[in-house]
């Protein structure tokens, strides 16, 4: 490999998920999802917006087929809106929704790129929800029926699975945190929900499996890197505690160690939690560990740690970088090196995909109706460095996705971030390829990155 080259074979993608890009939030037979009740309360959504139309994506995915394929992408990731194919989660399928998929699968194939399909990346139907949710272990049932109707469908085609999207945003951001839906602020259900997301991407396994013999089958896990304010034993043990919270609670079980053991002395001390975890049944975590053939890495940035308890005889605080995104996280390609070492070293495991990694800038179309978006550009050069970095150091990285191929409706945040490759004007529906996707386009080509140039 030259210096700035990628692997031959080295998979060149980008990424979406149904409820940020589709819109058509009721048509063809679709039922409802957790994120349509969710957007439609008052208040949940900053901008007060909802994803009924988003990019329109429902309508216009044949244009964008043809848009990805005139940027070069080898790979594109999607997800599936369970209500469209099961709109009350279990029971009666809807051909209509099976066959807008089906669509899409085969226009990515004519065009010659490979579809990745995510199960779940976030749209419950609302009537699993109303029967108690991902806290409830019913709905792990429930997911590997959906599994099972969807891999029967594509299977001929799709040879790329990915379970669930982020286990940690739909068991804790969604139910302890209360920031995405369904919107709760409750601690044991947050773990318990947690558990029937991991329980239900073990059980789903063995089932693609037989649905779609040869294919690879995966999960995406979401991590921020964590590192301490300072040198003190008292941040080492915070910066400890949020990689078990954050990192840890998700990789150990999938990688057949369990629940790690610190996270849950942590957890049940206090009595709020029996300590054998009263949600976890005899075979649960044999069944969590069931063999993947890849890990999805979705990679943003690094938190850095401080023991708020012990502050005042701390040394000095690191001071973080002040590049950052509009989502105001910090740029730090350093962190996706460390972390694609770790995972692979730590965890041996044989396969990785980045399946997400991107940044949110509002930069806009200029008089000519160009969009130069130098900050993006530099922010994907030093992540994927890291990526290059990583397979020279011996990390077996597969695939690279960016998020996203274009701008969309971002969860409780709205319209008001913009994390495309592609500006999409959502009063007109019009895209525009960013200078980045040009950028982007040129890297695939080369399979190599080219040396940055300042703006
Ligand atoms: O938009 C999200 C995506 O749905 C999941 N991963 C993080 C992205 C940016 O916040």
């Amino acid at each position: 490999m030259a210096s700035r080259s990628f692997p031959t074979g080295f998979l060149w993608g980008a990424a979406t998920s149904s409820y940020q890009i589709e819109g058509a939030w009721q048509e063809d037979g679709k039922g409802e999802s957790i994120w349509d009740r969710f957007t439609h309360t008052p208040g949940k959504i900053i901008d007060g917006s909802t994803g009924d139309v988003a990019c329109d994506h429902y309508h216009r995915w044949a244009d964008d087929v043809a848009l990805m394929a005139e940027l070069g992408l080898q790979a594109y990731r999607f997800s599936i809106a369970w209500p469209r194919i099961l709109p009350v989660g279990r029971g009666p399928v809807n051909q209509a929704g099976l066959d807008f998929y089906n669509r899409l699968v085969d226009g990515l194939l004519a065009a010659g790129i490979t579809p990745f399909v995510t199960l779940y990346h976030w749209d419950l139907p609302q009537a699993l929800q109303d029967r108690g949710g991902w806290p409830v272990r019913a709905t792990a049932e429930a997911f590997v029926e959906y599994a099972d109707v969807v891999t029967r469908a594509l299977g001929d085609r799709v040879q790329h699975w990915i379970t669930h999207n982020e286990p940690w945003c739909i068991g804790l951001l969604s139910h302890q945190i209360g920031e995405h839906a369904p919107g709760w602020r409750v601690w044991p259900a947050a773990l318990a929900a947690s558990h029937h997301v991991l329980l239900s991407h073990g059980w789903a396994v063995p089932v693609i499996r037989a649905n779609c013999p040869g294919a690879e089958v995966g999960i995406t896990l979401n991590y921020t890197v964590a590192e301490a304010a300072s040198p003190s034993a008292a941040d080492a043990r915070a910066t400890r505690y949020f990689d078990g919270y954050f990192n840890r609670w998700f990789t150990d079980p999938v990688y057949g160690r369990g629940y790690p053991a610190d996270m849950v002395d942590a957890y049940t001390t206090g009595g709020q939690l029996p300590r054998e975890l009263d949600f976890v049944q005899p075979g649960d975590m044999e069944a969590i560990a069931a063999q993947t053939d890849f890990l999805g890495v979705n990679y943003y940035t690094r938190a850095i740690l401080r023991d708020e308890q012990a502050a005042d005889n701390l040394p000095p605080t690191r001071v973080a970088s002040d590049d950052v995104t509009e989502m105001e996280w910090e740029v730090y390609p350093e962190g996706l090196y460390r972390l694609l070492v770790r995972l692979h070293f730590g965890y041996d495991i044989p396969k990785l995909y980045v399946t997400e990694n991107g940044c949110s800038y509002g930069d806009g179309p200029d008089a000519q109706g160009r969009i130069q978006d130098d900050r993006r550009i530099a922010y994907l050069h030093g992540h994927l460095d890291a990526c290059r970095r990583a397979l020279e150091a011996g990390v077996p990285l597969a695939g690279y996705f960016q998020w996203s191929l274009m701008d969309n409706f971002e969860w409780a945040k709205g319209y008001t971030q913009r994390f495309g490759m592609v500006w999409v004007d959502y009063a007109t529906q019009q895209r525009i390829p960013k200078a980045s996707a040009y950028w982007y386009r040129d890297v695939i080509r080369a399979n190599a990155l080219p040396p940055l140039v300042a703006a």
